[in-house]
C-alpha cells in the first residue's frame, strides 16, 4: 500500500484529495497545524476511513516535516497548505508569505534531506498570471502577480521547478484556476454567494454585500480537479500543468445563476459602488456593493488553456459552471433552511 502525505488536509482540496487517494488504495497522512478550536475527530469521522491518519505539524517548522517523513514511508507528498485567501494576503502579507513561500522550501528541503525519491506536488495557482494580457493563460504565459498571495505563489512555483532541475527531484506544479465546491469556505466569492442566497431564501438574511461584480474567473469543480493532482504525480516525468475549464464568467453572472436557483430574477441598476441587484418580481433589493470587499490591486480576468493537460494527462473537466453552482446551492439550501 502506498502512503501519501497531504498538507492543508482540512481545506476543500485536502478533503477531496484524501477521499480520492483512499479510494485508490492509499494510506493518507493528513498534516494539520495544532489548533485548540479545531475538531479533529469530526474531520476524521467525515473522511471515515481507517487508512486516514492525522499528524500535527507546521510547514514553517522544517523539523516537524522531517519528523513526519522519517516516521512514515511516504511516496507522494501533496502540498496543499497555504494562506489561500488573496484578500487576506494584503492584510497579512508576512504570515502569508511565510507559509506560502518559505513553507514550500521547507517541504522540498525535508524531501532532499530524508528521501529524494518522494514525489512532490505543489499547489500552484492561476493568481500567478495576475494582470495578464493574454486571452487564455497556459504554461508559457508570463506571470504578473497582483497580490502578496500571487507573489508568494510565484516563488513557490519557481522553487519547485528549481529543485526539479537542480536535484533531479520529482517535483511538479499544478497551476489550478479557481475551483469550488460545497466545501469551499464562505469567504470565497462563490460560496459566499450560494450561502447568502440560501439564507435570504430561508428568511435569515436580507441581502448580499459584494465587492467587484465585474471580475471574470474560470471556475471549475474541486472534485474534478483533485484527480489531476494525482495524475500529475503519477505521470512518468515531473512537469507543470494548467488545470482549468477554458470558460469564463463574471461574478455578476454567478450571482444571477445562484439567485435563479432560489427563484429570484436579478436585474441590475446603477454603476460602480452604487450598483444594486434587485429581484424583478418583487423589486426587493438583494445585492449591494460594499467597497470593503475591493482589493488594493485586483485580478480582473483569468481564463485557462488546459490543452497540455488534455493532451498529456488525458483530462477534461466534466462539471459545467451551471452544474457547479447548482451543486453548491443544493448543499446550502439544506444547510441553511
Ligand atoms: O475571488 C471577487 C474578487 O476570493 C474571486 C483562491 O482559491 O482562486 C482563489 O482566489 C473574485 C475576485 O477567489 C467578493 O475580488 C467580489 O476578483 O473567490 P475569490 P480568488 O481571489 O480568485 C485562486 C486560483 C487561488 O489560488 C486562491 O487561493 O471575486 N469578489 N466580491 C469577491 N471575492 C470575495 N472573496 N468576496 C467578495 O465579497
Amino acid at each position: 500500500m502506498k502512503t501519501a502525505l497531504v498538507t492543508g488536509v482540512t481545506g476543500q482540496d485536502g478533503y477531496y484529495l484524501s477521499q480520492l487517494l483512499i479510494e485508490k488504495g492509499y494510506r493518507v497522512i493528513g498534516l494539520i497545524r495544532r489548533n485548540s478550536r479545531y475538531d479533529i475527530q469530526n474531520f476524521v469521522a467525515d473522511i471515515g476511513n481507517n487508512n486516514f491518519t492525522i499528524e500535527i505539524g507546521d510547514l514553517t517548522d522544517l523539523s516537524s516535516i522531517i519528523n513526519i517523513l522519517k516516521k512514515y514511508d511516504i511516496s507522494e507528498f501533496y502540498n496543499l497548505a497555504a494562506q489561500s485567501h488573496v484578500g487576506i494576503s494584503f492584510t497579512n502579507p508576512i504570515s502569508s508569505t511565510d507559509i506560502n513561500a518559505m513553507g514550500v522550501v521547507n517541504c522540498l528541503e525535508a524531501i532532499r534531506i530524508v528521501n529524494e525519491d518522494i514525489k512532490f506536488y505543489q499547489a500552484s495557482s492561476s493568481e500567478l498570471y495576475g494582470d495578464t494580457e493574454e486571452e487564455f493563460q497556459n504554461e508559457q504565459t508570463p506571470f504578473r502577480p497582483r497580490s502578496p498571495y500571487g507573489c508568494s505563489k510565484l516563488f513557490s512555483f519557481a522553487i519547485t521547478k528549481n529543485y526539479r532541475e537542480a536535484y533531479d527531484m520529482f517535483a511538479s506544479n499544478g497551476i489550478l484556476f479557481n475551483h469550488e465546491s460545497p466545501r469551499r469556505s464562505i469567504n470565497f466569492v462563490t460560496r459566499k454567494v450560494t450561502s447568502t442566497f440560501a439564507k435570504i431564501n430561508a428568511g435569515t438574511l436580507d441581502r448580499l454585500e459584494i465587492g467587484n461584480l465585474n471580475a471574470k474567473r474560470d471556475w471549475g469543480y474541486a472534485k474534478d480537479y483533485v484527480e489531476m493532482m494525482w495524475r500529475i504525480l503519477n505521470h512518468n516525468t515531473p512537469d507543470d500543468f494548467v488545470i482549468a475549464t477554458g470558460e469564463v464568467y463574471t461574478v455578476k453572472h454567478m450571482i444571477e445563476l445562484a439567485a435563479k436557483y432560489f427563484d429570484y430574477e436579478i436585474e441590475w441598476d446603477g454603476e460602480g459602488v452604487d450598483e444594486i441587484g434587485f429581484d424583478s418580481k418583487t423589486n426587493k433589493k438583494l445585492v449591494v456593493v460594499n467597497p470593503d470587499y475591493f482589493r488594493p490591486a485586483e485580478v480582473e480576468y483569468l481564463r485557462g488553456d488546459f490543452s497540455k493537460a488534455k493532451k498529456i494527462l488525458n483530462w477534461e473537466p466534466t462539471t459545467s459552471f451551471k452544474q457547479l453552482i447548482e451543486i453548491m446551492c443544493d448543499h446550502d439550501k439544506k444547510l441553511f433552511s
